[in-house]
């Protein structure tokens, strides 16, 4: 078995971020399961090209994409991934796409297929606030998660895939009153978490 796990680069005058910062803190293997990791650039379309290219070059098994949800509190995980892109800032590259659809032939959403509710249980045994999301909003992080699962129904059949959002690191919000944060050991123990709760659900299976 393998999974890839993907992190995004800083976006909107951030020098961090922190999915990135996690990933590639995550060990290579875990419960003998490969783990590939991947920066993904905070561009629409380039994102899910990249992904893309990662899936047929790595061949994982499971997929799990993480982004930065600054204001979030807890661990996220993801349910739903809508077919909108409807951006209030810029991506790295300057797009602001508005009400765009992403896919002409896709669904209005898709559902993560990853044991959601289990990862969520295993954050939390492991003393880390973790909540289940329904909505990854209508930027870079929705758009590559709508990607990979528009991906999964199209072509990757077998694949399971999702996505995490993380909050911002301590050094993030040292200048942002009253905006929660989360340390990256913590961050970094909760992708574990999930990652062994998915491994848990297919040796189950
Ligand atoms: N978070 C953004 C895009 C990249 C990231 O890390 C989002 O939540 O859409």
């Amino acid at each position: 078995m393998k999974t890839l796990i993907t992190g995004f680069e800083p976006f909107g005058g951030e020098v961090v971020n922190p999915s990135f910062e996690a990933v590639k803190l995550i060990p290579d293997s875990i419960d003998n399961v490969q783990i590939v990791k991947a920066s993904i650039p905070t561009v629409f379309r380039k994102s899910i090209e990249i992904l893309d290219k990662l899936i047929r070059e790595e061949k994982p098994n499971v997929v799990i994409c993480v982004g930065q949800a600054g204001g979030r509190a807890e661990i996220t995980i993801e349910r739903v991934a809508i077919n909108i892109d409807d951006a209030n800032n810029p991506d790295n590259e300057g797009n602001t796409p508005k009400d765009e659809v992403i896919f002409e032939d896709g669904e209005n959403a898709y559902f993560s297929n990853l044991p959601i509710k289990k990862m969520v249980e295993e954050i939390r045994n492991c003393k880390i606030p973790a909540s289940i999301s329904n909505s990854a909003g209508t930027y870079v992080c929705n758009h590559l998660m709508y990607g990979l699962l528009y991906l999964i129904n199209k072509k990757y059949k077998n694949i399971k895939g999702g996505f995490i959002h993380v909050p911002y690191l301590p050094q993030q919000v040292l200048n942002k009153r009253n905006v929660p944060s989360m340390s990256l050991e913590n961050i970094v123990q909760a992708l574990v978490c999930s990652i062994k709760a998915i491994i848990k659900e297919y040796i189950n299976e």
